[in-house]
């Protein structure tokens, strides 16, 4: 099952890109402490977004892991950006505790504007070295917490680069969903 609805929230996993997210008032960067253009995710969203989101980030950065702040979201499709510090696997420690404070913050953030949808990357598993598997149980067992004290949010999706990646989160938000 790639789609569930936990405490009234859907939440999904899909493939795709997650800076072509049209319908998605807000997509998450899986960011750099710098809050600077980067690889990856990084990269993609900030490219599509134009210069002037690193100068909108400028005088948040830098941030910790575990943090999150909220940008425009310039040329992208969506009306935010939330940034999310992961922790470096095996460097930023308790880094499950870590990565469960980033996709936390990032849904508190979205609640606070409001934002009834909101696309999440796979926060920490590339440049970060996260292993995969153990980050789709922390983000998805959080996610699942967090619906239920949320009320403007309506869709969590995740989106995933690949069929492997997209699978193992599936599998993540079936077991929370049950
Ligand atoms: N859409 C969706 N998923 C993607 C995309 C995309 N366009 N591009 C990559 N992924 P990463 P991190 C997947 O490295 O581990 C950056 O350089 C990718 O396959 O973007 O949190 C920053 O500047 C992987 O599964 O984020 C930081 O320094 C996942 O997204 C650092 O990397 C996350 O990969 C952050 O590392």
């Amino acid at each position: 099952m790639t789609q569930q609805t936990l405490n009234g929230v859907v939440v999904e996993c899909i493939t795709g890109d997650i800076a072509r997210q049209a319908d998605m008032q807000c997509v998450v960067n899986a960011a750099n402490a710098e809050l600077r253009i980067g690889g990856g995710v990084a990269g993609a969203l900030h490219r599509a977004a134009g210069p002037g989101l690193e100068a909108e980030c400028e005088p948040l950065a830098p941030i910790a892991p575990g943090e999150a702040v909220i940008t425009g979201a310039h040329a992208l499709p969506n009306d935010h950006v939330i940034h999310c510090l992961g922790p470096v696997y095996g460097i930023d420690e308790p880094s499950d505790a870590l990565l469960a404070a980033c996709h936390r913050r990032a849904l508190e953030l979205a609640e606070q504007h409001r934002i009834a949808r909101i696309a999440l990357p796979a926060i920490s598993t590339g440049a970060f070295g996260y292993p995969l598997e153990a980050a789709a149980d922390e983000a998805l067992r959080t996610t699942a917490e967090s619906t239920r004290a949320l009320d403007a949010v309506e869709h969590i999706r995740f989106v995933l680069f690949g069929a492997r990646e997209q699978a193992v989160y599936a599998r993540s938000l079936a077991r929370y969903a049950a």
